[in-house]
């Protein structure tokens, strides 16, 4: 509970789709934090939104006692932050600094390279550029199967890049588990995380997707399929097949 203080989080229309805007859910989940969720419509974007954040008027923005925070990987850095509130004794970000400068590299290569490729494979129908896209996807992924590897001390596999718990990169990485899923069914690829490819990755895929409390929070992949081909096509303007 947040006790006296008040956090409000500026949200999506439709639940779950926003992969950022799940981040700041995640976090505000793990940590026990009650929040009043104020979803903002693209086509009609509240004066709040505007106002909280006037750059770039985007979601997620959460609100701590008035004062906006702005961008989905700030939000979780500022939950671990914030003196006083509720559940930042279950700390997002690892304690050592070292670890705290990897995590953070990891979370910003998934979010500036990886998911913009994954995401390009639907964007295009130029198959060669398409073909890039997903090589470099899966390379990406396969980074990310050394980086689950490194976390493991000797023997004993870590379950979650933030070691025993759910952390700072498992969340960055996790919000997006629906839309690999969803992309590789209509880029017609199959599983993006595969086994036989990136068996540590895909078996880490498998705890996020069960883990308390961030499933319930997680999107159907078929309701997201639905929103990718309904709203983001139509907005892209390209209509992809598996062909
Ligand atoms: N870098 C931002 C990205 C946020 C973002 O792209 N939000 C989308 C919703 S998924 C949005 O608000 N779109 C509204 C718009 O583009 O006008 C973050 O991590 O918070």
């Amino acid at each position: 509970m947040a006790g006296a203080q008040e956090l409000k989080l500026l949200g999506w229309w439709a639940p779950g789709v926003s992969p950022f805007v799940l981040r700041a859910q995640m976090a505000l989940a793990i940590k026990g934090l009650s929040y009043e969720y104020l979803p903002e419509d693209r086509g009609c974007k509240s004066d709040l939104l505007i106002a909280s954040n006037p750059v770039y008027k985007k979601v997620p923005v959460l609100i701590h006692d008035g004062r906006p925070v702005c961008e989905s990987l700030l939000i979780l850095e500022y939950l671990d932050d914030a003196v006083g509130l509720a559940g930042n004794g279950k700390p997002i970000l690892p304690a050592d600094p070292y670890s705290r400068a990897v995590a953070r590299f990891w979370a910003a290569y998934v979010n500036d390279k990886l998911f913009p490729s994954c995401i390009g494979s639907l964007k295009t129908t130029k198959q060669e550029e398409r073909a890039g896209k997903v090589e470099e996807t899966l390379s990406g992924l396969r980074h990310l199967e050394g980086v689950l590897a490194e976390c493991s001390k000797g023997e004993v596999e870590a379950p979650f890049f933030g070691g025993d718990s759910i952390g700072f990169l498992d969340i960055a990485l996790g919000c997006y588990l629906p839309w690999f899923e969803a992309v590789g069914r209509l880029a017609g690829l199959g599983p993006l995380i595969d086994p036989a490819r990136t068996p540590k990755l895909a078996a880490w895929a498998e705890r996020f997707r069960v883990a308390e409390p961030v499933k319930a929070l997680l999107p159907g992949v078929d309701e997201l399929e639905e929103y990718i081909t309904t709203v983001l096509y139509p907005k892209w303007n390209v209509a992809v097949t598996g062909n």
